[in-house]
């Protein structure tokens, strides 16, 4: 039978499984990237694992999110990185050099090669062919360490293009288009493959935005085919002979497909406060616009940026609306700087904010309140602007920039029927890229040129904290119930007063699910154990591993949950507390503050394969929760989490590489 180009790849790194959907599968990661906020932990514990030198064909330390250094915490946050990525032989990009995903698709990203990151963005160079996973902290530092990856084998869908994008509509469209139709929840133990007559009109840059909302649909990844365009990217950086063909054989089968006719495609935007909230931008035209921005790893390429600067040309923004342009990658800025756009759009009343993540998780451009933003980023969770309430909505730069022109939000086609001389920007690529830049470049440091050898670490770079094997008896109150869609920002917020403890856990937990109950942690911390209750899609979004390791530092046991998202679901395996699912009336049924207890045997149960685990409430009534887990997982979660099981499996074996069988 043929094989989809997601399972060609997959093929050449499996080291342990079945390509069967839903089988368990390991598989060789050639390259790892890690950025500053998820960082310290992933060397933290490439440290504790007692690894010498990092063993992937790759790995390339950022400094991304918070590269303002407000507070010597994060100046020494990057300090650690820089000499950890020295000692251990990794790349080291310097804070302001660019977004991770953005500088790494530039310099590093490699068609039919696996990449795997602690950020949840990390398919973004799927749009160039590379197999790209976003996973938890511990699981990169296993991985450098020269250990497999393990995920259920996902379904592999179709998302064939047909057509052509009609003027004004954009990449971004066809992925906020795909979010209206499938929903936070809908890519689910999916890889999304894009194929079909309507990827050759689309760039790489094009292709990476698709693949980068990819996330927010809850996918494992999504991949393109590579073609011309992809050769055409590699060579702008000198890298074209890193260009393989991979296409699906012609008999491929795929789990489902779905079409999209790019020509049907307009405008759209994503409203408060979900990215799915998809409707027609025409739909809230006349809405004041106080705040635009442009930029994240979604939409902050030069050729995403150079829309905005032509259709600013002559023209100025609103007089009440607020324009910022914080481009993906310092070489985008360079390019934008050299070819005189950055001049004209600071003439007609941009600001520029350094190449960063920045106000995508609430640093620096909060919103006033009560006050619409609109922004070309990829995720608009309540509160993760940096003001509760917010009103942020996500849209294509060029929607963007027609809200900044006229001080609302307007379809552009009006906005041009309208002014009369205002063009459809269309979309050009960048051809002044520096080539070989990963040797040239300043802000990238290779492992023989590093500047440490050794870990420099400061007051607030804490220890890794540990859990004990799993008891037999799990029992304690609901400390909080919670509803569908919780995401990683409602667990561990990461606005700048929160994220500068990213590496102090005592200190970070006092924030966890503040934003849900601001008397949670303390509760916690004065219970003798306890459990979370959620809805469905628990722990969507981010894969930081925190939003598991701080619940698991305040003493909660387990997480009783209708559904879980991916990344985090393995991330509380990885940190020794118990996911079980519960069916929606239970849910409905379990009050906070309740007494749960698990009846079984928990320790031996887990280990023992056991799927369904008997649930007793108030001492009243029962319920069954299932855990869907692997053996692999099991032993996990039985030993306390990942870091414990991977020191107890390597003091048994006399290997060098980490392995986590
Ligand atoms: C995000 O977009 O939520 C982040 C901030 O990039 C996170 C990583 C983190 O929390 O550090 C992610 O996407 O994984
Ligand atoms: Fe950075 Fe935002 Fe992209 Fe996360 S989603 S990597 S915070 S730009």
């Amino acid at each position: 039978m043929g094989q989809t180009i997601a399972e060609k790849i997959l093929d050449d790194h499996l080291v342990e499984g079945e390509l069967e959907t839903g089988e368990e599968i390991g598989i060789e990661i050639d390259q790892v990237l890690t950025q500053d906020t998820t960082g310290t932990f992933v060397w933290l514990q490439f440290e504790a694992l007692g690894m010498d030198e990092v063993q992937t064909e790759l790995a390339a330390q950022y400094c991304d999110h918070q590269t303002y250094q407000f507070d010597f915490k994060n100046t020494d946050d990057h300090r650690f990185l820089r000499s950890a990525a020295g000692k251990y032989g990794a790349y080291f990009s310097r804070p302001g050099n660019g977004i991770c995903h953005n500088v790494h698709k530039e310099n590093f990203a490699a068609p039919g090669k696996t990449l795997l990151g602690s950020d949840s963005h990390t398919p973004t160079p799927g749009g160039l062919g590379q197999l790209a996973i976003g996973a938890g902290g511990i699981d990169i530092s296993v991985a450098m360490g020269g250990g497999a990856y393990y995920i259920e084998m996902p379904e592999v869908v179709n998302v064939r293009l047909e057509g052509e994008l009609p003027e004004w509509a954009t990449a971004k469209d066809i992925a906020l288009h795909l979010l209206g139709e499938l929903s936070v929840k809908g890519g689910v133990g999916k890889i999304f493959e894009y194929t079909g007559p309507g990827v050759e009109n689309l760039t790489v840059p094009e292709r990476t935005t698709i693949t980068n909302l990819g996330t927010e649909l809850g996918a494992t990844t999504s991949i393109f085919p590579t073609d011309e365009k992809t050769k055409e990217w590699l060579s702008l950086f000198g890298r074209e002979d890193e260009y393989v063909d991979l296409e699906p054989d012609d008999d491929a089968e795929y789990a489902d497909q779905i079409t999209v006719d790019l020509s049907e495609l307009e405008p759209l935007i994503a409203c408060p406060s979900m990215p799915d909230k998809v409707v027609p931008v025409r739909e809230v035209a006349g809405t004041d616009v106080d705040q635009v921005i442009i930029g994240s790893c979604t939409n902050g390429a030069y050729e995403d940026i150079l829309p905005g600067a032509k259709m600013l040309e002559g023209r100025t923004t609103d007089k009440k609306t607020e324009m910022i342009v914080a481009p993906g990658s310092k070489q985008a800025s360079e390019m934008l700087a050299r070819e005189g756009w950055t001049a004209e759009m600071m003439a007609a009343g941009v600001n520029f904010s350094e190449a960063t993540c920045g106000a995508c998780i609430g640093i620096g451009h909060v919103p006033a309140s009560d006050s619409v933003s609109l922004r070309t980023f990829n995720r608009n969770f309540e509160g993760r602007s940096g003001i509760e309430n917010d009103n942020v909505y996500l849209c294509s730069p060029e929607v963007a920039t027609a809200a900044a022109i006229a001080g609302e939000i307007v379809d552009p086609r009006d906005l041009a029927d309208e002014l009369g001389d205002l063009e459809d920007p269309g979309f050009e690529m960048g051809d002044k890229y520096g080539p070989g830049m990963a040797q040239d470049d300043p802000d990238l440091i290779a492992p023989d040129e590093a500047v440490d050898d050794e870990l420099i670490k400061g007051p607030n770079i804490g220890d890794v904290p540990l859990k004990d094997e799993l008891d037999a008896e799990l029992k304690g109150p609901a400390l909080l119930k919670m509803e569908d869609n919780i995401t990683t920002d409602h667990i561990i917020p990461a606005t700048q007063d929160i994220l500068m403890y990213r590496s102090n856990i005592p200190k970070l937990s006092e924030f966890t699910l503040s934003r849900v109950d601001d008397t949670f942690a303390q509760r916690a911390l004065d219970s003798d154990g306890g459990f979370l209750v959620a809805g469905e899609n628990y722990g969507q979004g981010s894969s930081r591993e925190h939003a598991a390791l701080c619940p698991m530092y305040l003493g909660i046991e387990g997480v009783l949950a209708q559904s879980f998202a991916r990344i985090h679901k393995a991330n509380l395996f990885n940190f020794g507390l118990i996911p079980l699912e519960i069916d929606a009336a239970d849910y409905e049924n379990i009050e906070q503050g309740d007494d749960i207890e698990i009846v079984d045997d928990v320790a031996e149960a887990v280990r023992s394969g056991q799927e369904e685990f008997t649930v007793r409430v108030n001492d009243d009534w029962e319920l069954t929760a299932t855990l869907d887990a692997s053996e692999r997982e099991r032993e996990i979660l039985a030993n306390g989490g990942k870091l414990p099981h991977v020191k107890k499996q390597h003091d048994e074996s006399s290997g060098a590489a980490p392995a986590d069988d």
